[in-house]
């Protein structure tokens, strides 16, 4: 049976990523759906960015844009002044490209998969964006600021119209655990502040997580029913 799994915000932590890959071992007929906050704050955007375009060659890849990607494309494009990015882990994205005054250390590759990243993800039961929605409109006509910015702790939507459960990320849980309510599960556990990237698939309800070091937390492998 082909899976659907959803990864959480991965802010530049190469080794949980690595680490998840490892243990959920995609096939060509799975899809992952990765929530978008690839870049900033952890050591290695640059090399997600590789290891996510590597992955777009074995599995069916679903990566939607988080937050943090429309602030690099703004930078890039040349559209916004940096400051506020910098202020919010781009230093970090800059140094894994050794940036030294040019932005052209980004490259084409890069900047292509970030232009082509998706708003939503969905199939008969569940939906995915990265950080928030209007539970009363369908998903191709919301608003793309309360979809990337907008925190749950802020407004905890209600159950969407169509009935679908909602898989979220953007608003991280400090302890590192999974926030669920019966319409909506946030994903985001904190990597880069040394908490956990969860990986969550869709139909069992199985979670795998993996520390910034590259280490599984065992213990939280359970079966859920999402
Ligand atoms: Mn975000």
């Amino acid at each position: 049976m082909p899976r659907t799994i959803a990864i959480g915000d991965i802010h530049g932590c190469l080794d949980a990523l690595n680490a998840l890959l490892d243990a959920i071992q995609p096939t060509r007929d799975d899809t992952i759906v990765t929530v978008g906050d690839y870049v900033d704050r952890g050591p290695d955007s640059k090399g997600v960015l590789e290891r996510l375009l590597q992955l777009e060659q074995t599995t069916n890849l679903v990566p939607l844009m988080g937050n943090h990607e429309e602030m690099l494309i703004a930078v890039l494009e040349r559209q916004m002044e940096p400051y506020n990015w910098l202020n919010h882990g781009g230093v970090e994205t800059m140094d894994s490209y050794g940036f030294a005054g040019d932005l052209a250390c980004v490259p084409k590759s890069h900047r292509d998969f970030l232009t082509r990243l998706g708003d939503f993800y969905e199939n008969d039961t569940h939906f995915i964006v990265h950080a928030n929605y209007d539970p009363a409109l369908p998903l191709a006509e919301q608003n793309s600021d309360l979809l990337r910015w907008v925190k749950i702790s802020n407004v905890l939507p209600g159950p969407h119209i169509s009935g679908k459960k909602a898989i979220v990320g953007h608003t991280h849980d400090r302890q590192g655990e999974i926030f669920e309510v019966p319409h909506l599960v946030c994903i985001d556990t904190f990597c880069y502040g040394g908490k956990w990237l969860t990986a969550l698939d869709l139909e069992t309800g199985k979670v795998w997580q993996a520390h910034p070091n590259g280490s599984m937390r065992e213990e939280n492998e359970s079966e859920r029913r999402t």
